[in-house]
C-alpha cells in the first residue's frame, strides 16, 4: 500500500544548497515529497516511492530553492527618515545626523509614540514586500524602543507578525542600539540598564531569540559591548554584533569570543577579526543595502572571508535610516555588482549561510530530508538569474511548513 502524504512537487529543478556557498547542489527533473509541513523525500521523479498524495503538483521544470532568509532587520518602527535622506543629499553624513540627535533617535520618538497595533500595521508592508520576494523565514531586532516598555514592545509587535502571515519570525533585543535622550551622555549607565533591567525582562517574557549591539563610534565600546554579552550569556541567550560597520573597534574578534551566531556589516574587519571569526564559526552577515544607501566605499573583505572560509550570509538590513528596502532579492543583485560575491554565493548568503546566523541550521536553508518545508518556486531557467535581475520578481510561489 503506497504511503499517505500532504503535497508532491514533482518535474521540478531544485537547487538544494546542501554544499554550502560552492554549488547549488542541483538536481534536474526531480521531485519534492512533503508531509506535515517537512519533506519527507527527495530526489529524482523516477526514484519516487509510490506515495499516495493529496495534491501533486507538476512545476513543469520551474527552479525550487529553500524559502529565503533575511537573517538581519530592524522591520518594525515607527515613522520613517526621508528628511535625513534629504539632508544627507545636501551634504550631512549619516554621522553628523546621529550626533546632532537626528538618526537612530528620531525613530526611537516615532516609535515610543506608537502603539503595539501601530508598529504592526507600519511593519505589513515591509513584510509583505519581502515575502513577495520568497522570504519564508525572517529576523527582526528591537533597538528603537531604548526602555524596558518599548522594547518589549517592539518584540511583541515582531512576534504578532508571526501570527498574521505565513512567516517565521525570530526576534533579537537590541537595546544597546543607541544612547537615548534621557541618558544624558552616561553610556556606561545606560549599559547598566540594558544588562540589569532591560534584558532580565526581555529574557524573562521570553521575547528574544538572541542579544545584539551596536559597537562603534556612535554606538558603544568593545568593553560596554562585552557587558551586554555577559549579561546575555547569563541569560542562555546567543549574540550577534553590528560590527566594523563605520571604523574597527575589533567587535567581530569580541563577537567570536562569545561564540556569536554572526558579526554583522564588517566593512572595516581586519585579518585577526576574520581569523577569530573561523575559528568560532560565526557567520559574516554582510548588508549591501547598507553600503549602498549610505554611499560607503571601504568594501567588506569577501576574499578574506573567502580564504578563512568564514560563511558569508546577506541580509535587507531593512531599516528607516541606512537600508530602507523591502527586496532581498536586490540585496543578492547588490553583493553581486558592489561585492563582487558569485550568484551561488549569494543564494547561499539568504539560505543555508542566513540559516546558521539565526542559528536554524538544523531546521531551515537547504532543501533536505527532515527539514522545514519552506520553498521558493521561480519561473527561471538558471538559479543565477536571482542576482542577474534588477526588480524583475520571478516568483512562482511561495511555501511556507509545506503549505
Ligand atoms: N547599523 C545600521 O545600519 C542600522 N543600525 C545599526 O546599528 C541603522 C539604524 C538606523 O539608522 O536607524
Ligand atoms: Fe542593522
Amino acid at each position: 500500500m503506497s504511503q499517505k502524504v500532504d503535497k508532491i512537487w514533482r518535474n521540478a529543478r531544485i537547487a538544494t544548497m546542501c554544499e554550502g556557498a560552492s554549488d547549488y547542489a542541483a538536481l534536474e527533473g526531480a521531485s519534492i515529497v512533503a508531509d506535515k509541513g517537512r519533506i519527507v523525500w527527495l530526489g529524482k521523479d523516477a526514484d519516487a516511492p509510490d506515495y499516495s498524495a493529496a495534491q501533486t503538483v507538476d512545476l513543469e521544470g520551474r527552479w525550487i530553492t529553500p524559502g529565503l532568509i533575511d537573517c538581519h532587520t530592524h522591520l518594525v518602527y515607527g515613522g520613517n527618515r526621508a528628511v535625513e535622506f534629504e539632508q544627507r543629499l545636501q551634504g550631512a553624513t549619516y554621522e553628523e545626523i546621529s550626533r546632532a540627535g537626528g538618526g537612530i533617535v528620531s525613530t526611537v520618538r516615532a516609535t515610543r509614540e506608537a502603539g503595539t497595533d501601530a508598529l504592526i500595521a507600519q511593519a505589513l508592508p515591509r513584510l509583505d514586500s519581502l515575502m513577495a520576494d520568497g522570504v519564508t523565514t525572517i529576523e527582526i531586532k528591537s533597538g528603537y524602543g531604548l526602555n524596558t516598555q518599548t522594547e518589549m514592545k517592539m518584540l511583541e509587535a515582531a512576534r504578532a507578525l508571526a501570527d498574521q502571515r505565513d512567516v517565521r519570525v525570530r526576534t533579537t533585543f537590541l537595546g544597546a542600539h543607541a544612547l537615548p535622550p534621557e541618558a544624558e551622555g552616561d553610556t556606561d549607565a545606560y549599559i547598566t540598564s540594558v544588562c540589569q533591567e532591560q534584558l532580565p525582562a526581555v529574557a524573562a517574557a521570553g521575547l528574544a531569540d538572541a542579544v545584539d549591539a551596536f559597537c562603534e563610534g556612535i554606538g558603544f565600546s568593545n568593553v560596554q559591548t562585552r557587558r551586554v554579552f555577559e549579561a546575555a550569556e547569563a541569560h542562555g541567550l546567543p549574540v550577534k554584533l553590528h560590527a566594523e560597520q563605520l571604523s574597527n573597534l575589533h567587535g567581530a574578534a569580541l563577537a567570536a569570543e562569545f561564540s556569536a551566531l554572526s558579526a554583522d556589516h564588517l566593512e572595516y574587519v581586519d585579518v585577526a577579526g576574520v581569523q577569530a571569526m573561523q575559528k568560532s564559526g560565526t557567520v559574516a552577515v554582510l548588508l549591501p543595502g547598507a553600503f549602498y544607501f549610505l554611499r560607503d566605499d571601504h568594501l567588506p573583505p569577501v576574499d578574506l572571508f573567502r580564504q578563512h572560509e568564514v560563511a558569508m550570509a546577506l541580509a535587507s538590513d531593512s531599516n528607516p535610516g541606512s537600508s530602507p528596502m523591502g527586496s532581498l532579492l536586490l540585496v543578492l543583485n547588490m553583493a553581486c555588482t558592489l561585492f563582487r560575491m558569485t550568484p551561488v554565493e549569494a543564494l547561499a548568503g539568504v539560505t543555508c549561510n542566513a540559516a546558521k546566523a539565526l542559528g536554524l541550521e538544523n531546521d531551515i536553508g537547504t532543501l533536505e530530508v527532515g527539514k522545514a518545508c519552506d520553498l521558493a518556486i521561480w519561473d527561471i531557467e538558471h538559479p543565477a538569474e536571482l542576482s542577474y535581475a534588477i526588480g524583475l520578481n520571478r516568483l512562482h510561489t511561495r511555501v511556507w511548513n509545506g503549505a
